[in-house]
Protein backbone atom coordinates (compact mmCIF):
# COMPACT_ATOMS: atom_id res chain seq x y z
CA UNK A 1 0.00 0.00 0.00
CA UNK A 2 0.84 2.79 -0.58
CA UNK A 3 2.67 5.43 1.97
CA UNK A 4 1.82 9.32 1.72
CA UNK A 5 1.69 12.45 3.94
CA UNK A 6 1.28 15.78 2.74
CA UNK A 7 2.63 18.16 5.24
CA UNK A 8 0.67 21.30 3.39
CA UNK A 9 -2.24 19.60 3.09
CA UNK A 10 -4.11 20.70 6.59
CA UNK A 11 -3.07 24.29 5.71
CA UNK A 12 -4.26 24.09 2.23
CA UNK A 13 -7.71 22.74 3.79
CA UNK A 14 -7.78 25.92 6.29
CA UNK A 15 -7.76 28.28 3.40
CA UNK A 16 -10.12 26.58 1.12
CA UNK A 17 -12.81 26.43 4.36
CA UNK A 18 -11.92 30.28 4.40
CA UNK A 19 -13.04 30.04 0.24
CA UNK A 20 -15.69 28.40 0.64
CA UNK A 21 -17.53 30.66 2.73
CA UNK A 22 -17.67 33.33 0.03
CA UNK A 23 -19.83 31.12 -2.59
CA UNK A 24 -23.21 29.92 -3.06
CA UNK A 25 -21.84 26.84 -5.13
CA UNK A 26 -19.09 24.50 -5.11
CA UNK A 27 -18.20 23.09 -8.40
CA UNK A 28 -16.74 19.68 -7.68
CA UNK A 29 -14.58 18.29 -10.24
CA UNK A 30 -14.29 14.48 -10.67
CA UNK A 31 -12.92 12.14 -13.47
CA UNK A 32 -15.04 10.64 -15.57
CA UNK A 33 -13.06 7.67 -15.80
CA UNK A 34 -12.77 7.50 -12.39
CA UNK A 35 -15.76 9.07 -10.67
CA UNK A 36 -15.70 7.24 -6.92
CA UNK A 37 -12.07 7.39 -6.81
CA UNK A 38 -12.11 10.90 -7.25
CA UNK A 39 -14.99 11.98 -5.33
CA UNK A 40 -14.75 13.76 -1.99
CA UNK A 41 -17.67 12.34 -0.47
CA UNK A 42 -16.70 14.22 3.03
CA UNK A 43 -17.02 17.39 1.22
CA UNK A 44 -21.03 18.71 1.93
CA UNK A 45 -20.74 17.71 5.05
CA UNK A 46 -17.24 19.67 6.00
CA UNK A 47 -18.45 22.58 4.20
CA UNK A 48 -21.63 22.78 6.00
CA UNK A 49 -23.86 21.52 3.38
CA UNK A 50 -22.80 23.80 0.74
CA UNK A 51 -24.69 22.98 -2.80
CA UNK A 52 -22.59 21.09 -4.24
CA UNK A 53 -22.38 20.50 -8.51
CA UNK A 54 -20.94 17.50 -9.41
CA UNK A 55 -18.75 17.98 -12.96
CA UNK A 56 -17.48 14.79 -14.54
CA UNK A 57 -14.65 15.97 -16.62
CA UNK A 58 -12.54 14.20 -19.17
CA UNK A 59 -16.18 12.49 -20.33
CA UNK A 60 -14.70 12.56 -24.05
CA UNK A 61 -11.94 9.99 -22.44
CA UNK A 62 -13.65 7.73 -20.76
CA UNK A 63 -16.25 4.92 -21.97
CA UNK A 64 -19.55 5.99 -23.09
CA UNK A 65 -21.41 2.75 -21.61
CA UNK A 66 -19.84 3.49 -18.54
CA UNK A 67 -20.55 7.09 -18.58
CA UNK A 68 -24.18 6.16 -19.40
CA UNK A 69 -23.96 3.20 -16.53
CA UNK A 70 -22.62 6.10 -14.15
CA UNK A 71 -25.18 8.72 -15.47
CA UNK A 72 -27.83 6.39 -13.87
CA UNK A 73 -26.32 6.25 -10.79
CA UNK A 74 -25.99 9.48 -9.97
CA UNK A 75 -29.21 10.38 -11.18
CA UNK A 76 -30.27 7.98 -8.24
CA UNK A 77 -27.90 9.38 -5.41
CA UNK A 78 -27.47 12.39 -6.80
CA UNK A 79 -29.45 14.79 -8.90
CA UNK A 80 -26.77 17.37 -9.90
CA UNK A 81 -24.64 16.12 -12.27
CA UNK A 82 -23.20 16.69 -15.08
CA UNK A 83 -20.72 15.20 -18.03
CA UNK A 84 -18.69 17.85 -19.34
CA UNK A 85 -15.22 17.57 -21.52
CA UNK A 86 -13.13 21.03 -21.06
CA UNK A 87 -11.56 20.67 -23.94
CA UNK A 88 -14.49 20.16 -26.41
CA UNK A 89 -16.78 22.77 -24.10
CA UNK A 90 -18.66 19.80 -23.80
CA UNK A 91 -22.49 20.44 -21.79
CA UNK A 92 -20.84 23.98 -20.39
CA UNK A 93 -24.28 25.72 -21.54
CA UNK A 94 -26.04 23.62 -18.88
CA UNK A 95 -23.57 24.19 -16.22
CA UNK A 96 -25.19 27.98 -15.47
CA UNK A 97 -29.19 26.94 -15.44
CA UNK A 98 -28.34 23.84 -13.85
CA UNK A 99 -26.66 25.76 -10.59
CA UNK A 100 -30.03 28.31 -10.58
CA UNK A 101 -32.19 25.08 -10.20
CA UNK A 102 -29.66 24.02 -7.51
CA UNK A 103 -29.81 27.36 -5.82
CA UNK A 104 -33.75 28.20 -6.95
CA UNK A 105 -34.41 28.42 -3.33
CA UNK A 106 -31.82 30.49 -2.01
CA UNK A 107 -32.27 32.75 -5.20
CA UNK A 108 -36.29 33.23 -4.84
CA UNK A 109 -35.54 34.11 -1.01
CA UNK A 110 -32.92 37.06 -2.08
CA UNK A 111 -35.81 37.82 -4.68
CA UNK A 112 -38.47 38.41 -2.35
CA UNK A 113 -36.54 39.98 0.72
CA UNK A 114 -36.20 42.68 -2.41
CA UNK A 115 -32.49 41.89 -2.83
CA UNK A 116 -30.94 43.15 -6.24
CA UNK A 117 -29.97 40.09 -8.54
CA UNK A 118 -26.64 39.19 -8.45
CA UNK A 119 -24.22 36.77 -9.87
CA UNK A 120 -24.15 33.33 -8.60
CA UNK A 121 -20.62 33.05 -7.13
CA UNK A 122 -18.97 29.83 -7.57
CA UNK A 123 -15.82 28.13 -6.99
CA UNK A 124 -13.85 25.33 -8.30
CA UNK A 125 -12.72 21.91 -5.94
CA UNK A 126 -11.28 18.86 -6.73
CA UNK A 127 -8.38 16.33 -6.45
CA UNK A 128 -5.12 17.16 -8.21
CA UNK A 129 -5.18 16.50 -11.94
CA UNK A 130 -9.14 16.07 -12.81
CA UNK A 131 -9.20 19.24 -14.44
CA UNK A 132 -9.17 22.34 -12.49
CA UNK A 133 -7.37 24.89 -14.22
CA UNK A 134 -8.58 23.73 -17.34
CA UNK A 135 -11.86 23.87 -16.51
CA UNK A 136 -11.58 27.34 -15.21
CA UNK A 137 -9.69 28.58 -18.43
CA UNK A 138 -11.98 27.49 -21.03
CA UNK A 139 -15.20 28.19 -18.62
CA UNK A 140 -14.10 31.74 -18.19
CA UNK A 141 -13.10 32.27 -21.74
CA UNK A 142 -12.07 35.01 -23.91
CA UNK A 143 -15.14 37.59 -22.64
CA UNK A 144 -14.22 37.44 -19.37
CA UNK A 145 -13.15 40.09 -17.07
CA UNK A 146 -11.54 40.26 -13.80
CA UNK A 147 -13.84 41.27 -10.92
CA UNK A 148 -10.87 42.39 -8.54
CA UNK A 149 -11.15 42.42 -4.55
CA UNK A 150 -14.66 41.83 -2.57
CA UNK A 151 -15.00 44.03 0.34
CA UNK A 152 -14.83 42.63 3.15
CA UNK A 153 -11.91 39.81 1.55
CA UNK A 154 -9.11 40.03 3.97
CA UNK A 155 -7.00 37.73 1.50
CA UNK A 156 -6.40 39.27 -2.25
CA UNK A 157 -8.95 37.11 -4.04
CA UNK A 158 -9.60 37.47 -7.52
CA UNK A 159 -12.91 37.06 -9.04
CA UNK A 160 -13.69 36.07 -12.46
CA UNK A 161 -16.79 37.29 -14.02
CA UNK A 162 -18.12 34.90 -16.44
CA UNK A 163 -21.35 36.85 -17.70
CA UNK A 164 -24.48 38.71 -16.06
CA UNK A 165 -24.93 35.16 -14.14
CA UNK A 166 -21.95 33.82 -12.52
CA UNK A 167 -18.08 34.55 -11.12
CA UNK A 168 -15.99 32.32 -10.50
CA UNK A 169 -12.66 32.41 -7.82
CA UNK A 170 -9.72 32.13 -9.85
CA UNK A 171 -7.80 29.58 -8.12
CA UNK A 172 -9.46 26.03 -7.16
CA UNK A 173 -9.48 24.48 -4.15
CA UNK A 174 -7.03 21.45 -4.20
CA UNK A 175 -8.84 18.27 -2.48
CA UNK A 176 -6.58 15.07 -1.10
CA UNK A 177 -7.57 12.00 -2.76
CA UNK A 178 -8.36 8.96 -0.24
CA UNK A 179 -6.30 5.77 -0.06
CA UNK A 180 -8.67 3.63 1.68
CA UNK A 181 -8.02 0.73 -0.79
CA UNK A 182 -5.31 -0.53 -3.44
CA UNK A 183 -7.95 -0.55 -6.65
CA UNK A 184 -8.74 3.32 -5.91
CA UNK A 185 -4.98 3.59 -4.84
CA UNK A 186 -3.84 2.26 -8.66
CA UNK A 187 -7.47 4.20 -10.29
CA UNK A 188 -5.68 7.62 -8.94
CA UNK A 189 -2.06 6.22 -10.10
CA UNK A 190 -3.55 5.47 -13.68
CA UNK A 191 -4.95 9.08 -14.23
CA UNK A 192 -2.41 10.43 -12.83
CA UNK A 193 -4.10 11.93 -10.06
CA UNK A 194 -1.14 11.05 -7.96
CA UNK A 195 2.33 11.42 -9.54
CA UNK A 196 3.81 8.55 -10.41
CA UNK A 197 6.90 8.63 -7.80
CA UNK A 198 4.71 7.40 -5.62
CA UNK A 199 3.46 4.45 -6.32
CA UNK A 200 5.56 0.84 -7.46
CA UNK A 201 4.76 1.30 -11.01
CA UNK A 202 4.72 -2.56 -11.30
CA UNK A 203 2.49 -3.20 -9.18
CA UNK A 204 -0.22 -0.74 -11.00
CA UNK A 205 0.74 -2.13 -14.38
CA UNK A 206 -0.04 -5.79 -13.31
CA UNK A 207 -3.53 -4.59 -11.84
CA UNK A 208 -4.03 -2.71 -14.65
CA UNK A 209 -3.09 -5.74 -17.26
CA UNK A 210 -5.62 -7.99 -15.22
CA UNK A 211 -8.06 -5.13 -15.44
CA UNK A 212 -7.88 -4.60 -19.47
CA UNK A 213 -8.30 -8.98 -19.81
CA UNK A 214 -11.03 -8.85 -17.55
CA UNK A 215 -12.86 -5.38 -18.68
CA UNK A 216 -11.41 -4.38 -22.04
CA UNK A 217 -9.60 -7.79 -23.40
CA UNK A 218 -10.01 -6.48 -27.21
CA UNK A 219 -8.00 -3.10 -26.75
CA UNK A 220 -5.13 -5.67 -25.55
CA UNK A 221 -5.59 -7.66 -28.77
CA UNK A 222 -5.90 -4.56 -31.00
CA UNK A 223 -3.31 -2.82 -29.74
CA UNK A 224 -0.75 -5.27 -29.00
CA UNK A 225 -1.72 -8.47 -30.80
CA UNK A 226 -1.40 -10.28 -27.56
CA UNK A 227 -4.41 -12.97 -26.17
CA UNK A 228 -6.25 -12.07 -23.66
CA UNK A 229 -5.56 -15.70 -22.23
CA UNK A 230 -1.52 -14.33 -21.82
CA UNK A 231 0.22 -14.46 -18.73
CA UNK A 232 0.89 -10.81 -17.54
CA UNK A 233 4.85 -11.36 -17.34
CA UNK A 234 4.41 -12.67 -20.79
CA UNK A 235 2.79 -9.81 -21.91
CA UNK A 236 4.92 -7.39 -20.74
CA UNK A 237 7.86 -9.51 -22.21
CA UNK A 238 6.03 -9.70 -25.42
CA UNK A 239 5.97 -5.92 -25.75
CA UNK A 240 9.61 -5.53 -24.41
CA UNK A 241 10.58 -7.86 -27.20
CA UNK A 242 8.42 -6.30 -30.07
CA UNK A 243 9.42 -2.50 -29.02
CA UNK A 244 13.34 -3.85 -29.06
CA UNK A 245 13.23 -2.33 -24.88
CA UNK A 246 16.24 -4.49 -23.93
CA UNK A 247 20.03 -3.48 -22.83
CA UNK A 248 22.34 -5.97 -23.00
CA UNK A 249 19.94 -8.57 -23.58
CA UNK A 250 17.90 -7.72 -20.55
CA UNK A 251 14.32 -6.39 -20.82
CA UNK A 252 13.98 -2.87 -19.52
CA UNK A 253 10.64 -3.24 -17.65
CA UNK A 254 10.81 0.24 -16.30
CA UNK A 255 9.90 1.39 -20.12
CA UNK A 256 7.12 -1.21 -20.72
CA UNK A 257 5.71 0.43 -17.99
CA UNK A 258 6.01 3.96 -18.63
CA UNK A 259 4.71 2.74 -22.23
CA UNK A 260 1.43 1.23 -21.09
CA UNK A 261 1.01 4.15 -18.64
CA UNK A 262 1.18 6.42 -21.61
CA UNK A 263 -0.96 4.39 -23.85
CA UNK A 264 -3.51 4.13 -21.39
CA UNK A 265 -3.51 8.16 -21.18
CA UNK A 266 -3.20 8.86 -24.67
CA UNK A 267 -6.20 7.09 -25.40
CA UNK A 268 -4.40 4.44 -27.55
CA UNK A 269 -6.14 1.55 -25.89
CA UNK A 270 -9.29 3.66 -26.43
CA UNK A 271 -11.76 5.07 -24.17
CA UNK A 272 -11.51 3.01 -20.63
CA UNK A 273 -13.55 3.69 -17.91
CA UNK A 274 -12.01 2.30 -14.88
CA UNK A 275 -14.55 2.70 -11.66
CA UNK A 276 -17.39 0.47 -12.05
CA UNK A 277 -20.50 1.48 -10.16
CA UNK A 278 -19.80 -2.49 -8.61
CA UNK A 279 -18.44 -1.50 -5.68
CA UNK A 280 -19.89 1.65 -5.04
CA UNK A 281 -21.27 0.99 -1.42
N1 LIG B 1 -9.52 15.25 -22.85
C1 LIG B 1 -9.61 16.03 -21.76
N2 LIG B 1 -8.48 16.37 -21.11
C2 LIG B 1 -8.58 17.17 -20.03
C3 LIG B 1 -9.83 17.66 -19.57
N3 LIG B 1 -9.63 18.43 -18.48
C4 LIG B 1 -8.29 18.40 -18.26
N4 LIG B 1 -7.65 17.65 -19.18
C5 LIG B 1 -6.21 17.35 -19.23
O1 LIG B 1 -5.86 16.77 -17.96
C6 LIG B 1 -4.61 17.23 -17.53
C7 LIG B 1 -4.72 17.86 -16.15
O2 LIG B 1 -5.51 19.02 -16.24
P1 LIG B 1 -5.35 20.27 -15.24
O3 LIG B 1 -6.36 21.28 -15.63
O4 LIG B 1 -3.93 20.70 -15.18
O5 LIG B 1 -5.74 19.59 -13.86
P2 LIG B 1 -5.70 20.22 -12.37
O6 LIG B 1 -4.50 19.63 -11.71
O7 LIG B 1 -6.95 19.73 -11.71
O8 LIG B 1 -5.65 21.70 -12.51
C8 LIG B 1 -4.11 18.19 -18.60
O9 LIG B 1 -3.25 17.47 -19.47
C9 LIG B 1 -5.38 18.59 -19.34
O10 LIG B 1 -5.14 18.91 -20.68
C10 LIG B 1 -11.01 17.29 -20.31
O11 LIG B 1 -12.15 17.65 -19.97
N5 LIG B 1 -10.82 16.48 -21.38
MG1 LIG C 1 -4.15 23.05 -11.84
Amino acid sequence: MIQWFPGHMAKAEKEMEEKVKLVDIIFELVDARIPLSSINPFLQERFHAKPRLLLLTKSSMADPKLNQVWHQYFQEKEKFHLFIDSIEKTSFSQIVPLCRELLQEKILKEKTKGMKERPIRAMVVGIPNVGKSTFINQFVGKRATLVGNKPGVTKAQQWIKINQDIELLDTPGILWPKFQDSTLAFHLALTGAIRDQVFHKDDVILYFLDFLKKYYPESLEKRYHLPRTMENLEILNEIARTKNFLQKNEIEYERVYDLILNEFRSLKLGRITLDRPTYAT
